[in-house]
Order: structure tokens, then sequence, then C-alpha cells
């Protein structure tokens, strides 16, 4: 399996974050992608390629508004003339049922262009989103181009970013942009979300089409974070009811209860009839990952990348979350040899 990875994602590095009322280093660093290409080295997985110039900035207007792709092109910038180099960060958000102008001051626009507090902006962060779309676009051209499969190790990640907001260590929706690319080229697409945290960007952003189906296994939005989405009941709506699925889980899932859920997602995309799968892969559901709930242990995504590969569909992986960093190269291509070896 080819793997498509660009250092341009080290700008993005030095994050603060609002953990439990503290502000502490970011969980989503640089150290997770190396550790993961050295892991894909490690195993000799297959060849590693960069990018192509894509145009990434044009393309994920496919999916978001254009207005929040130039305020994440321009906002550090302008943050940086008042505030010197330092991370900008939303911290007021827009009240409830008031009518919502898009203000002109940075505070305003930080807060108007993001869901929550999750989402630091620095220097280099426009870049590294710019440049991770860029691999997942060469992702999907690879797979346009015959190949079963392809791992995108994208960072930041992507799934939690909405049409116009960031949130949770996402600024562009990279699988997003990946299956509307497919969609447009035709193509039947399913998203299969096993990050450990609800894939709420995702599902906004294809809620109301039946052309693109979303399947999210993740922590219970009673117990976890992203808190507002990720039940059940949430099926999609209008055309699009009945083609997004949710699977949440209490905190302290096994694989066996994680095994189940998995088998009813990928049942549900096999009569879907998707003809390509885009896979948002986190590891975060790790039992050692410093921020989740779930117990997975290392073997358990060997039989994650087994069942993936019983679908018989090409895919295209793209990576998520997963901070048990000393932990996350071995997951991730655990997943990617079990799904290449079966
Ligand atoms: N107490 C991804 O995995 N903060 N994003 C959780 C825990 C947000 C995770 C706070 C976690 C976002 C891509
Ligand atoms: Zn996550």
């Amino acid at each position: 399996m080819e793997t498509i990875f660009t250092t341009d994602h080290e700008g993005h590095a030095d994050t603060f974050e609002l953990i439990d009322g503290q502000m502490l280093p970011g969980f989503e660093m640089p150290r997770r992608a190396q550790i993961v290409i050295d892991r894909v080295r490690a195993v000799a997985l297959g060849p590693i390629s960069a990018p192509e110039p894509l145009g990434g900035a044009e393309a994920a207007k496919r999916v978001h508004a254009p207005a929040y792709v130039d305020f994440l092109a321009t906002i550090h910038d302008r943050w940086r003339a008042h505030y010197g180099d330092r991370q900008a960060l939303a911290f007021t958000f827009p009240c409830r049922n008031l009518h919502q102008k898009v203000p002109e001051s940075l505070a305003g626009q930080l807060g108007y262009y993001a869901f929550d507090a999750g989402a630091p902006i620095v220097a280099g962060t426009f870049k590294a989103a710019v440049a991770a779309v860029d691999t997942a676009l060469t992702g999907t051209q690879r797979i346009e181009g015959g190949a079963t499969s392809v791992f995108s190790l994208c960072r930041p990640p992507g799934h939690h970013a909405t049409a116009d907001q960031a949130g949770g260590y996402c600024y562009l929706n990279n699988a997003a942009i990946a299956a509307e690319t497919f969609a447009r080229a035709g193509r039947r697409v399913a998203i299969l979300d096993v990050d450990y945290h609800h894939g709420n960007g995702t599902q906004a952003i294809f809620y109301d089409r039946p052309d693109v189906l979303v399947v999210s296994l993740h922590g219970h939005p009673l117990d976890e974070y992203p808190y507002f989405a990720g039940y059940e009941d949430e099926r999609g709506a209008g055309a699009g009811e009945g083609f997004n699925l949710n699977l949440p889980m209490r905190w302290g899932a096994a694989w066996d209860r994680y095994a189940e859920a998995l088998e009813t997602g990928c049942r549900r995309i096999a009569a879907f009839g998707a003809d390509v799968l885009v896979v948002s892969l986190g590891l975060d559901t790790y039992k050692e990952d410093p921020i989740s709930h779930f117990r997975l242990e290392h073997q358990d995504y060997l039989r994650m990348g087994e069942r993936i590969a019983a679908l018989r569909l090409p895919t295209h992986f793209v990576m998520e979350g997963g901070y048990a960093v000393e932990a996350l190269g071995i997951n991730t291509v655990n997943v990617l040899t079990a799904f290449q070896g079966a």
C-alpha cells in the first residue's frame, strides 16, 4: 500500500489547548505523524510519495464555505499584527437563536468560524491544513487510477471540521473532501469513521445527501466530546434520511463490543452498495490514549484491518486522531498491514 506524506505539517506545532480548565501543550503534535511514517518505513508497508500540488485550498471549497477557507488563509497574519506570533484561539461563540452576522473583529471571526476552543491557529496551521488536503486528494487520485488501497497520512486531522467551523484539532475536512471528490467523479462513496470521537463535521457535511453514506463508531455523546452530536437517532435529513449511521459506545468499550459495532457498520456499507470506501482512521480507541476511554489493544487493530478488507472495496485510509504517541505507529500500521495481508 502506498503512503502519501509530506513534512509540510511540521509548522503546525507548539499549540496549547484547554483541557479541564487548564491550558496545556496540545496533544495533537507533529511527532504523531513522524512516528507513523517511521513505522510505515520500518515494516516496509509500501512506497512513500509526496502529495501532488493539487490546489488543496481551492479544492477544500468543494465542501467548505469559501469565506471560511479564506478566513483560515488570512487569520494568523491579521492576528500576528495585533498580538505577535502566538496562537489564535476562539473563545466567544454565537448565542443560540440570535441572528448571526459575520463579525469584523479578530475575536468575533475566530468564534464565528469555530464550534469550540479546540482548534488553535499558529503561523504554520494553514500551510499544514492545505498540505493535508493535497495529501488526501493525491490519495483519491491513486484510487481513481486503479489502486485498491492508499494511506493518506494527513496532519492536522479533519473529521470535526464542518463546512464553516474549525474544532477538535481540525480545520479542513480531509476525508470529506476526498469523499466529495469521489462522488463528483460518479462513485458511490461510503465513509467509515473509526476515530474515537464522533465525526461531527463529516456527518454535518453529508447529512442531507443520499449519495454519500456516513458510518461513525465513537464514544457516546452522553460521555464524550463533541457532546452535541453522535446519537443513534441522527440518521440524516430529507433525501439523506437513512444515510447517516451513528454507532456510539459508552466509556470502557473493548474489542468485543467494538467488533459488534464494526460488524453493524460494515454490513450497512455493503447494503448501501458502495463502490469506494474512505476510512477516517483515528487510533484514539487505544487503551492507553490519554484523552479517550475505550480499551482496544495493539492486536485489535489487526482485526479491524481484516474486517475492513472483507468489504472488498477500493479503500482510501485518511489519518485522523490518536494521542498515545509512542503506540500510534504500531496501531495505525497494524490496521494497514492486516488490510493488505487479508
Ligand atoms: N478531556 C480528534 O481526535 N478535546 N480530535 C477533548 C478531553 C477534544 C479530538 C478533551 C478532542 C478532539 C481528531
Ligand atoms: Zn479523535
